[in-house]
């Protein structure tokens, strides 16, 4: 089978699937299929309608087997930017997602499609794992800021760009059009949503200057729909608490900021048996979750979250449609078994429309 075959049979799948959800006609289907397929064999390649592109890219968060905020699959917001052809144009389409979707902290699930992979390859790449993402900084002390940027942070260096060299510098965003040098720009302060860490009741957790972005934004990821590739496509919900108190800020290999915080706490560090690694893990999760909510960022806790995905999974099984899931990234990493996610078991079966990862484009 030829890449054209396979372009042909995935289309053929999700147009299928996909009118019948949106409630066309058979017939209707049959007719945009026709359609595509001459469009396949005159250009290689096909354009997605408006409504195919955002019911796809729908599907795709439906079947995000590692995603347990999957309940609000149908409520996304889907930005058309397929018209974007120079780094330029690009980065003023990430900006403008940054802006809406950040919302002022009622944050809006929000995808930008940037043009799709067509035979020659893909148009548009941004580099980032993130939009909004911290640097990290190698020094002769360890490592300044976020470990799990050092090897993008010394691509931003060499393309000119500098940053303070604190724990908390926002990254430019780097994109590259097909065939050009790469350009990065430096995201506007006033777009960027940032928490202070706090602790309801023990004001010593501020004082360890922890702080975090409101807003995660995927930018890495592809978004496969009917057979066609966009490499481009950053996507953005809220964040659940665990994702930055109980990784980000817990992790030996990340900010590692669980001995500090107990002894913040005042914890008795002597011996494992205390469980201070655990108690000061709650609270530093307790503290993320006080500090988005006054400081009014969405963000949702672990149980709740459950709870949705629950609720996605009974709405699911409701559709008629068989529910898949990757169980080990489903549990949270606070407390999993007081979830019915821990107690249950997922089909890890890869259902397309859905997002992959891709090789990063800078390496
Ligand atoms: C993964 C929560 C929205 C697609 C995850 C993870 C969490 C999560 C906790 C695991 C992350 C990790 O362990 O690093 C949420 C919440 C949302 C939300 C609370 C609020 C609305 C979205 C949206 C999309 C999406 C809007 C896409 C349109 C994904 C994908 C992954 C994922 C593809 C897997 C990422 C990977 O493989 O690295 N989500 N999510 N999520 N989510 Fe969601
Ligand atoms: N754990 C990562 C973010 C991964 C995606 N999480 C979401 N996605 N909540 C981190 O930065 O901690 N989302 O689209 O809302």
């Amino acid at each position: 089978r030829t890449d054209l075959d396979r372009l042909q049979e995935e289309a053929e799948r999700f147009i299928y699937t996909s009118y019948e959800e949106l409630g066309h006609t058979r017939e209707d289907a049959e007719a945009r299929l026709i359609a595509i397929l001459h469009e396949i064999e005159k250009t290689g390649t096909y354009t997605h309608t408006a409504q195919e592109l955002e019911h796809g890219c729908k599907m795709a968060w439906r079947n995000s087997n590692r995603c347990i905020g999957r309940l609000f699959w149908d409520k996304l917001r889907i930005v058309d930017a397929r018209h974007a052809e120079t780094s330029g144009e690009a980065a003023e389409a990430v900006l403008d997602h940054i802006h809406t979707a950040s919302n002022g902290g009622k944050i809006i699930p929000t995808i930008t499609i940037l043009p799709p992979e067509g035979p020659g390859g893909a148009p548009i790449r941004i580099w980032n794992h993130q939009l909004i993402r911290y640097a990290g900084y190698e020094t002769e002390q360890g490592i300044v800021g976020d470990p799990a940027s050092v090897e993008l942070t010394k691509a931003a260096n060499s393309l000119g760009w500098q940053g303070a060299r604190g724990d908390y510098d926002v990254l430019p965003i780097i994109i590259q059009a097909q065939g050009q040098a790469p350009e990065w720009y430096v995201i506007p302060e006033q777009e960027i949503i940032e928490v202070q860490i706090e602790h309801p009741e023990r004001a010593e957790i501020a004082e360890l200057g922890m702080r975090w972005y409101g807003v995660p934004m995927i930018a890495d990821m592809r978004v496969e729909i009917g057979g066609i590739n966009y490499p481009a496509a950053p996507f953005n919900g809220w964040y659940m608490e665990t994702e930055i108190g109980a990784r980000n800020f817990a992790d030996t290999f990340r900010y590692n900021k669980l001995p500090d915080v107990a002894a913040a706490l005042g914890l008795n560090t002597s011996s494992e048996t205390t469980l201070w690694r655990d108690r000061a893990l709650v609270e530093l999760n307790v503290a993320v979750l006080h500090s988005f909510k006054k400081a009014g960022v969405s963000i949702v806790d672990h149980h709740t979250a459950a709870s949705q995905f629950a609720l996605f999974e009974q709405r699911e099984e409701k559709a008629g449609r068989e529910l898949t899931g990757d169980w080990v990234w489903l549990i949270p990493p606070v407390s999993p078994a007081t979830t019915h996610i821990f107690h249950s078991s997922y089909r890890n079966e890869i259902v397309k429309p859905n997002f992959f990862h891709q090789n990063p484009a800078y390496r």
